[in-house]
């Protein structure tokens, strides 16, 4: 094989089983985080972040030798860069991670490498990450617009450094299979440094690769999540029009959707994840004048969380009225999920989690809350300062009951648990 030893930049929720994978297939690895626990826990065979049978494989591959973690990057023969891409408070894309593993791995490049990009990155980050290397390593060509490359003969004209755009598009919950099966969009930045990179990828990806130049491959990521975010948009503002009209959503677009043409997607208490909610700010940011449906179904999906809490406070006023004996302090708010996504443990950005702790800031009456994919123990700061409790407490003590999160569990809760209860579900489960 052509790549001998390659070493992955970033060992997160994307960068660690992609290593584990690699190794898997029994190529040396070197996994490169800047996180000192991080990298102890992975080299213990164990893993940091919570993926379905990911801790499977990483401990057969640091057993087998073929998976090691470090903090100081060293020669390979390619490079993925798995970091994180966020946005700053103006919603322009954060490329200080990318610029940052770039300069890390620079002094190890030879003459030979491939480099692949592999974080959801604006268009032409691909390109900014190639000038950061070609700075920090001018003894080495690459592959840049209106670089005269060598003498004119056929070797000559190849860069020393192939660089490609190769986004990761796996489900969170679902990563391990979709490494694996899902196709693979290979963006070079000349043609032949994709198809360097098809080869390497050839090694785990049993979907197909599809070439394409390093900017499609950076707005295919991109326009895939707008395209999800505008379509939640679409049915969470449905969900805010049925509730005007007096119409049941659910039942709606249950109708609707056996039209052969029409799917519209599930409303929510909006939109998390790491994902879904970020990447369409760097269409957005770069073109605003054009991308102006997308703003305002990223508008649209923001504004949710509020909306729930403005039903949850009249809710409340309801149930006071009806209770009549009972003061305000005395009610007691149940929120059912915190997650972003039901059956998983991932809180981050979370609009349940959002909405259960903007409830609990702000009202002076009992605010309890039932996360079943958190262990019963689990202490983080995110759910810091919030009551944590088991179903059955939570429906017993409940005057009102906000359901979040479409968990298994809460499919499970019989009517009678909810008789004489207000309810605010934004998942429609009690329908
Ligand atoms: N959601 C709804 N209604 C729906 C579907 C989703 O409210 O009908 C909400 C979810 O509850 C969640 C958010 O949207 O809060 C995002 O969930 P998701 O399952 O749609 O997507 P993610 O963020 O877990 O993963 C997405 C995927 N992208 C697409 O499906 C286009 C995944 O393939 C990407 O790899 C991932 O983003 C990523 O890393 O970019």
């Amino acid at each position: 094989m052509e790549f001998k030893t390659i070493s992955v930049i970033g060992l997160g929720y994307i960068g660690l089983p992609t290593a584990a994978v690699f190794a898997a297939r029994k190529t040396q690895v070197i996994g490169v985080d800047v996180n000192a626990d991080a990298v102890a826990t992975i080299n213990r065979g164990e893993i940091h972040i919570v993926e379905p049978e990911l801790d499977i494989v990483v401990r057969a591959a640091v057993q087998s030798g073929y998976l090691t973690a470090t903090q100081t990057p060293q020669a390979a023969d390619a490079f993925l860069l798995a970091v994180p891409t966020p946005f700053k408070a103006d919603h322009q894309p954060d490329l200080s991670y990318i610029q940052s593993a770039a300069q890390m791995i620079a002094p190890v490049l030879k003459k030979g490498d491939l480099v692949i990009l592999e974080s959801t990155s604006p268009v032409g980050a691909t390109e900014q990450m190639t000038q950061w290397l070609a700075q920090a390593r001018p003894d080495l060509s690459f592959p840049l617009p209106g670089r005269e490359l060598g003498d004119g003969s056929d070797d000559s004209r190849q860069p020393d450094i192939n660089v490609a755009h190769c986004p990761e598009r796996v489900l969170p919950g679902h990563v391990m299979r979709e490494l694996v099966e899902n196709d693979r969009i290979i963006g070079g930045m000349t043609p032949a440094c994709a198809e360097r990179a098809v080869a390497l990828y050839k090694t785990f990806v049993e979907g197909q690769c599809l070439l394409t130049d390093a900017k499609t491959a950076e707005m295919a990521k991109l326009t895939e999540n707008a395209f999800r975010d505008v379509n939640i948009a679409f049915a969470n503002e449905l969900s805010l029009v049925c509730d005007h009209q007096n119409v049941d959503v659910w039942e709606l677009i249950r109708l609707a959707n056996l039209h052969p043409r029409v799917n519209i997607l599930q409303p929510g208490p909006g939109v998390g994840g790491h994902c879904i909610a970020v990447d369409p700010w760097f269409i957005i940011s770069a073109s605003p004048e054009q991308a102006k449906l997308m703003r305002t179904a990223r508008e649209v999906n923001d504004g949710k969380p509020q909306w729930v809490i403005e039903q949850v406070k009249s809710r409340l006023t309801d149930s006071m009225n009806a209770a009549g004996d009972k003061t305000f302090a005395q009610l007691t708010v149940a929120c059912l999920g915190l997650a972003f996504k039901p059956n998983i443990d991932d809180l981050r950005e979370s609009p349940a989690l959002k909405i259960t702790r903007q409830l609990s800031d702000e009202l002076s009456c009992q605010v309890v809350a039932v996360e079943p994919n958190l262990a019963r123990d689990h202490q983080s700061h995110h759910t810091e300062g919030l009551t944590l409790v088991d179903l059955p407490t939570a429906l017993n003590a409940a005057d009102v009951v906000v359901l979040l999160v479409d968990h298994n569990e809460f499919k499970l809760i019989d009517n009678k648990q909810l008789a004489g209860k207000q309810l605010v579900d934004t998942r429609g489960v009690f329908a």
